[in-house]
C-alpha cells in the first residue's frame, strides 16, 4: 500500500467509528468512549479535520466528574452489548460524579500532551482559544490525580484497578491479583469474547477479579479516600505516573502561553522528579518497576511500561542508555530475534507471563510504540525510534488497523478497524514527513 492509500484507509477507520462528537475505539468490541483512546484519536483527527479533533477533546472533558476525575469509559449514547453496561458501575447520583454516565475509574492522562501537540501543529487563533477553553478542566484533572490518588504523600498517582493502567491484562498485575479472592461476585456475562478469540483476551480468573474490584469500588461509592483505605489493589503505576509528568510539563507550557500561573504545576513537576527514582528505579536491573502499596514492594515484572519515563524526560541520560542497551536492544527481551520480528513486544520475551497473542501479555500495540518512540527521540535514539515507526506502519499495512499484533509474524489480534491504530498511523506518517 502506498502512503496515500494508507492515509485514506486510516481516515476511513476514524470516520467509520465516528459517533458524532466522540469516536468509538472499535464498533463491535468497544462501542463507547474511552479516555486515553479519545486523546490519541483527537491527534489523528487533527491531521485532517481540526474541528472534529476539538469536538473529541470537548466530549471527553464534558464527562469530567465534579471532583475533577475524567472517567475511563463514558457512555454518551447509553447501553450497548458491551459489558459492563453503564448502570453496572453505580456512578449515577453520587455527589462527586459527573452528568454523563461513566465508569468509576480513570485512565492515563494523555489529553494535555495531545492538546499541546494539536495546538503546535496549527498555531491558529482558533486553537489558542480552544486551549484557553479546555485548560482549567485539564488542570482540575491533574490536581485530582496528584491529590485524590496520592497514597503516600509522594504525589505519584495510584490505581485501584488494572483497567486504570490502560494495560489491563499485563503480567505486571498478576502478583497483586493473585492475592485477591473474589467473593460474592455479582452476576455478570462477559461479552468481550464475542468479537475476539478467547485466547487473545484475559483468562476467566482475571476477569472475575476485574469484576470483583468494580464491585468493591461501587460499594465504596467511588469515594477516593474510602477506596484508598479499602481496595486490595493499590498500585503506583510507572507508565501512568510518567504520562502524568509529561502532561504536567505540557500543561505548564500551555499555561505560559496563556499567561496563567505555573506555581502549582511547578510544584507537581518538582515533587515527581524528587520521588520517581526512589520509588520505581531498580539500579541492579536497570529497569523501572511499578510499586505495590499493599505489599509494600516493587512488582519486578519487565514490561514495556519500563520505557515510559523516557517519554516524560524522567530518566537521566545514563538510565536511558541502560534501558536502551540492556533491554530495548536485547533480543532476549525486546529486540527482534529468531522468534519475533516486530517491535515492541508489550512484555519482555523472557518473562514467564509472556504470551505473544494474549492481550497485554506480549503483543505489539501501536500506541505503546508511539509513546516509546517519542521517548527515544527525546534522548537521541533516532534509530530505535525509527524502528518502532517503521514496524508500526509495516504492521498496519500487513494486517490492517488491528488492536494489537503478534510480534512473531505480525498477525493482527483483538478488535478490528481500531481507532488509535489508525490515528497514530496518521501521526507516524506525518512525523516521517518532518524527519525526512
Ligand atoms: C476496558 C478501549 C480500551 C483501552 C484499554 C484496553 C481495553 C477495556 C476492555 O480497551 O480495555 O477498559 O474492555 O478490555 O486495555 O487500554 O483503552 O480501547
Amino acid at each position: 500500500m502506498n502512503e496515500h492509500n494508507l492515509i485514506s484507509r486510516a481516515q476511513q477507520v476514524l470516520r467509520l467509528n465516528d459517533a458524532g462528537d466522540f469516536t468509538k475505539p472499535s464498533l463491535g468490541q468497544y462501542p463507547h468512549q474511552w479516555n486515553w483512546d479519545s486523546a490519541l484519536i483527537a491527534l489523528g483527527w487533527a491531521h485532517f479535520d481540526l474541528p472534529r479533533a476539538f469536538a473529541e477533546v470537548r466530549s471527553l472533558l464534558a464527562a469530567q466528574w465534579r471532583d475533577g476525575m475524567v472517567p475511563h469509559i463514558i457512555y454518551p449514547t447509553g447501553a450497548s452489548a458491551y459489558f459492563p453496561p453503564p448502570e453496572f458501575w453505580q456512578t449515577d447520583n453520587l455527589a462527586h460524579s459527573g452528568s454523563i454516565q461513566s465508569s468509576g475509574l480513570t485512565q492515563p492522562p494523555l489529553i494535555a500532551t495531545m492538546v499541546r501537540m494539536i495546538h503546535a501543529y496549527t498555531r491558529s487563533d482558533e486553537s489558542r482559544a480552544f486551549v484557553r477553553e479546555v485548560f482549567p478542566q485539564i488542570l482540575g484533572w491533574h490536581r485530582w490525580l496528584h491529590t485524590a490518588r496520592d497514597a503516600d504523600g509522594t504525589g505519584l498517582p495510584c490505581i485501584f484497578h488494572p483497567w486504570e493502567s490502560g494495560a489491563d491484562n499485563s503480567p505486571r498485575w498478576s502478583p497483586a491479583l493473585d492475592r485477591i479472592t473474589p467473593t460474592d461476585l455479582p452476576p455478570f456475562k462477559r461479552r468481550d469474547t464475542q468479537f475476539v478469540s478467547p485466547d487473545e483476551r484475559p483468562l476467566a480468573p482475571d476477569y472475575e477479579r476485574f469484576v470483583h474490584l468494580i464491585d468493591l469500588g461501587r460499594r465504596a461509592r467511588w469515594e477516593p479516600r474510602t477506596l484508598l483505605e479499602q481496595m486490595p489493589f493499590v498500585i503506583q503505576d510507572v507508565m501512568l505516573g510518567a504520562i502524568l509528568h509529561r502532561a504536567d510539563e505540557d500543561l505548564r507550557a500551555l499555561a505560559l502561553e496563556l499567561g496563567e500561573p505555573t506555581q502549582e504545576l511547578d510544584a507537581w513537576l518538582a515533587r515527581t522528579r524528587e520521588n520517581f527514582d526512589a520509588r520505581f528505579w531498580d539500579d541492579a536491573r536497570g529497569l523501572y518497576f511499578d510499586y505495590d502499596i499493599r505489599a509494600h514492594a516493587p512488582i519486578r515484572v519487565n514490561a514495556c511500561h519500563t520505557f515510559a519515563p523516557m517519554f516524560a524526560g524522567l530518566a537521566s541520560p545514563a538510565q536511558a542508555a541502560r534501558l536502551v542497551r540492556e533491554h530495548f536492544d536485547n533480543p532476549d527481551e525486546y529486540a527482534p530475534s529468531d522468534n519475533s520480528r516486530f517491535s515492541l513486544p508489550s512484555t519482555a520475551k523472557h518473562e514467564p507471563g509472556y504470551a505473544p497473542r494474549r492481550y497485554w501479555c506480549g503483543p505489539v500495540w501501536i500506541q505503546i510504540n508511539w509513546i516509546i518512540a517519542q521517548g527515544l527521540l527525546r534522548y537521541g535514539y533516532g534509530a530505535q525510534a525509527e524502528q518502532l515507526r517503521r514496524d508500526s506502519l509495516a504492521l498496519v499495512e500487513q494486517s490492517g488497523f488491528r488492536e494489537y499484533f503478534d510480534p512473531r509474524d505480525g498477525t493482527g489480534c483483538g478488535a478490528v478497524e481500531f481507532s488509535w491504530s489508525a490515528a497514530l498511523t496518521l501521526e507516524f506518517l506525518n512525523q516521517g514527513k518532518s524527519n525526512g
